[in-house]
C-alpha cells in the first residue's frame, strides 16, 4: 500500500514537473525567455532531477537569449549594411565611405562618388548597387583614369573590368551591380580622383511578337549616342548584335545576330563553305577577343540572288551558329527585323562595322559607326542610273562623305524604334566606291524578306 502511495506522488510530481515543461513551452513561444524559472517545482526526492531540469531550461534561456542576440546584430548590420541612394547628402560621396554598402536604387534616384581618398594607398573596397522597380540602373564616369588592368580597376561583376582610360558606360536591367574597386600606391598620379555616377534610367526596352523573331530584341544597353568612312568609333556595348566574320584569320563581312542561333548577313558574303567561317560575338577591339566564337554550321543564301553581279536583288544570307549565343544584355544581344514604316526617306539610319576607313583604305581596329541619311528609291535610281539598277527591294542611304565600305557589308542598318528599341532595315550591300560623291550606300531592304527570314530559321521566336 505504502508502496503504491509512493507510486502515486511519484507520478503526480512527474506529471507536475511535464506539465512545467509545457507551461515553459507556451510562455518560451510568447517570447517570454524569463519566465523559464522553475523555482516553484518543489520535489525533495527528485532534487537532482530537479537541479538538471532548472539547469536544462536555464541554458536554453540562455541559449535563447544568444540566439537573440545574435538575430538582432545581424539585424542591425543589414540595417547598417543598407542604405537609400535617396538618403546621400548632395555631391560627391567617397567611394571609402561605400565599401561593404548595399545601396538601394529607385526610380529617380541617382548617386556620384568619387575616389579621390583612395588615390595612392592600396586598398580594395567593394560594394552593391541593388535597384528596386521597373527600372534600369545606369553607371556612367565623367572622369575616369586607372593604371594597369590586373593592379588598378573598377569592376562590375559579370559586366567587365574597367581600367586604364577604359571607362564603364553601362544600362542593364541586372537587379544589382556587385561593384569592385582597386588602387594602388602608385594611383596617385591621377590625384584628382575618378568621378562616376549610377543613375535609374528607363527599363530597356524590346521589341516583342510583332518583331520577329526574338522577344526583346533590339535592346541595346547604350544609348543610341550615334555619331566605317566618316563616321567615329562606336561606344563599346551600343552594337551588341553585330557579328564579327572571318576566314580563317580575315575579317571580311560583318553580320547581325537575330536569334540565338541564327544571324543575318549578306548573300555575297557567302563566298567559301560554311565549316571555314567563324563569327564572333561581343568583339569590339578586333585586336582583342570578343565575347563568344562559333563556327558555321551552315548558311542559306536567296535562291534568287546572282552572285558576282553587284548590284543583284536578294543580297541577303543566313548562317546558322554550331553553338547558341549566350544572350546576355550587356554584350551579346539580338536585332529585331525591321518593317518597311521603320525607315522612311529622311530617317537616319546607322551603320557599325570594321570595314574600310575610305575606299581601297585601312580597316580600323575598333568598331566605327556612322549616321547616313535614307533616301527615296526614285533618288537612288536617278543617281546609279548610269552604273546600277537599283529597285524597291532596296534601301539607299546618302550622306556626304560618310558611308559603309568594303568590310562592313553584311553589317546591318539599324534604326531606333520610337519605343526605343533597334530594328534592322538594311544590310549593306554595294556602292559604287565608298562616299564618291552622289553615289549612294545601298542596303537589301530587310522588311522586303521578313517571310523569307521566317520560313528559313522556321522559328517565330527564340
Ligand atoms: C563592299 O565592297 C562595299 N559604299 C560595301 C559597301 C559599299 C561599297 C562597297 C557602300 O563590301
Amino acid at each position: 500500500m505504502k508502496l503504491l502511495l509512493y507510486y502515486v506522488v511519484l507520478m503526480a510530481i512527474r506529471a507536475s514537473a511535464r506539465q512545467q515543461t509545457i507551461n515553459g513551452a507556451a510562455e518560451y513561444k510568447n517570447n517570454e525567455v524569463h519566465s523559464f524559472s522553475t523555482n516553484e517545482t518543489v520535489v525533495p526526492t527528485l532534487g537532482m532531477r530537479r537541479i538538471s531540469l532548472e539547469r536544462n531550461l536555464q541554458n536554453f534561456g540562455k541559449r535563447r537569449e544568444v540566439r537573440k542576440l545574435k538575430i538582432l546584430s545581424s539585424v542591425r548590420k543589414t540595417e547598417k549594411k543598407k542604405i537609400e541612394a535617396n538618403s546621400f547628402s548632395e555631391g560627391k560621396q567617397d567611394i571609402k565611405d561605400l565599401c561593404g554598402k548595399d545601396i538601394i536604387v529607385r526610380e529617380g534616384d541617382s548617386f556620384t562618388f568619387s575616389d579621390t581618398s583612395l588615390r595612392g594607398r592600396r586598398k580594395s573596397c567593394r560594394f552593391t548597387v541593388k535597384r528596386e522597380g521597373a527600372i534600369s540602373l545606369s553607371l556612367k564616369c565623367s572622369k575616369f583614369e586607372l593604371g594597369s588592368c590586373n593592379k588598378e580597376y573598377l569592376q562590375v561583376r559579370s559586366i567587365g573590368t574597367f581600367c586604364k582610360k577604359d571607362a564603364p558606360t553601362i544600362t542593364t536591367d541586372k537587379q544589382k551591380y556587385r561593384i569592385k574597386y582597386r588602387s594602388t600606391k602608385e594611383s596617385a598620379k591621377n590625384k584628382t580622383g575618378n568621378v562616376c555616377t549610377v543613375f535609374a534610367s528607363k527599363p530597356l526596352v524590346g521589341g516583342s511578337g510583332d518583331r520577329p523573331l526574338c522577344h526583346n530584341c533590339g535592346r541595346s544597353p547604350k544609348e543610341g549616342d550615334s555619331r566605317i568612312v566618316g563616321g567615329k568609333p562606336a561606344q563599346p556595348g551600343h552594337f551588341v548584335w553585330l557579328v564579327y566574320l572571318k576566314i580563317w584569320l580575315y575579317s571580311y563581312c560583318a553580320g547581325s545576330l537575330i536569334t540565338e542561333k541564327w544571324i543575318l548577313s549578306a548573300g555575297h558574303c557567302m563566298i567559301v563553305e560554311a565549316r571555314k567561317i567563324t563569327a564572333i560575338l561581343g568583339l569590339y577591339d578586333r585586336t582583342k577577343e570578343g565575347v563568344f566564337e562559333s563556327g558555321i554550321d551552315k548558311y542559306i543564301v536567296h535562291k534568287d540572288y546572282i552572285p558576282g553581279k553587284v548590284d543583284s536583288e536578294n543580297d541577303i544570307a543566313l548562317l546558322k551558329l554550331e553553338k547558341s549565343a549566350p544572350l546576355n544584355d550587356y554584350r551579346i544581344g539580338t536585332l529585331c527585323i525591321g518593317d518597311k514604316e521603320d525607315a522612311e526617306t529622311g530617317d537616319i539610319v546607322i551603320i557599325a562595322g570594321w570595314g574600310h576607313l575610305s575606299s581601297g583604305g585601312v580597316s580600323p581596329n575598333k568598331l566605327m559607326e556612322v549616321n547616313l541619311k535614307v533616301i527615296s528609291d526614285l533618288e537612288c535610281a536617278e543617281k546609279y542610273k548610269y552604273q546600277y539598277n537599283t529597285t524597291e527591294k532596296m534601301i539607299c542611304t546618302y550622306t556626304p562623305e560618310r558611308d559603309a565600305c568594303q568590310g562592313d557589308s553584311g553589317a546591318p542598318a539599324v534604326i531606333q524604334t520610337k519605343e526605343g528599341y533597334w530594328v534592322a532595315v538594311g544590310i549593306v550591300s554595294f556602292g559604287r566606291g565608298c562616299a564618291f560623291i552622289n553615289y549612294p550606300g545601298v542596303n537589301t531592304r530587310i522588311s522586303t524578306y521578313k517571310n523569307w527570314i521566317l520560313d528559313n530559321t522556321k522559328q517565330k521566336e527564340c
